[in-house]
């Protein structure tokens, strides 16, 4: 539960994302107590040194858990793969424990699956696909398009065999998982191709702490905050960028 108040469980460094929601929502899944502060990756502040120092990547999310499970000082993790993995250790759910091997094994390979291929390769087709800053690369749509496509195909033939994508339980390959397929329209994707891939999402979209993870930062969602600025600070476009 997200709390204004001190003595937070987690703090949160985030900015409303498909990779930091999935870390949102799996601290709503868990009901940790977390905090929230907003790191407007539009305007730098992933390159601000107390930010490097959680997250020497320059990417969010980020977190501190002030109550490791060790008793000792406070610790910070970063990548959203790691995070997940962290926090179902300490929670001890959605990831089976290492005396499952089996289960444990496939919500692996599927939060791999889903950190080292849908994530990367929807995130090029979202740049690639809003023709950033003016700059139209049709083999960079096409080439990300069909990878993204390829990876619902994948998706749709496991979610024809399994409820969730490591098998009948919901896990963090799932929660990593569902706030990439949300955004498909800016894949290309229509989801009503994929009846397997819908079924699913719609199954996950029901759950609580979804919903209430996916209120993360909502202030500032959807806000068009894009700039000529923000595209040299995240993509490095300079004045090479047509409208820069
Ligand atoms: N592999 C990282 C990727 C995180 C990532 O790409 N974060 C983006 C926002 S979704 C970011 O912080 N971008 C800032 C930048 O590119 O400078 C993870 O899964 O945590």
């Amino acid at each position: 539960m997200n709390t204004a108040a001190g003595g937070a469980m987690i703090e949160l460094h985030a900015w409303p994302t498909p990779n930091a929601q999935k870390v949102s929502i799996m601290l709503e899944e868990c009901g940790l107590a977390y905090t929230v502060t907003a790191v407007d990756i539009n305007r730098g502040d992933q390159f601000d040194p107390a930010f490097l120092a959680l997250s020497p990547n320059n990417r969010i999310p980020a977190i501190i858990d002030r109550e490791p499970a060790d008793g000792g000082p406070p610790l910070a993790v970063f990548e959203s793969g790691a995070i997940l993995i962290y926090l179902a250790e300490k929670t001890q759910r959605f990831l089976p424990l290492p005396g499952e091997p089996r289960a444990r094994k496939a919500v692996l390979e599927w939060l791999a699956w889903q950190v080292g291929g849908l994530g990367p390769m929807a995130g090029q087709a979202h740049h690639f696909r809003q023709a950033m800053g003016g700059v139209e690369v049709p083999y960079g749509i096409a080439r990300y398009s069909r990878e993204v496509r390829r990876l619902y195909e994948v998706m749709e033939r496991r979610l024809g065999d399994s409820a969730y994508l490591a098998g009948d339980a919901y896990s963090i390959a799932d929660i990593a998982s569902w706030p990439w397929v949300r955004p498909s329209r800016r894949q290309g994707i229509d989801k009503a191709e994929f009846p397997n891939v819908k079924r699913w999402f719609d199954a996950v979209a029901a759950r609580a702490g979804v919903q209430a993870g996916m209120q993360l930062l909502a202030e500032h969602r959807g806000a068009r905050t894009m700039t000529a600025e923000s595209r040299e600070i995240l993509f490095g476009l300079g004045a090479d960028a047509p409208d820069a």
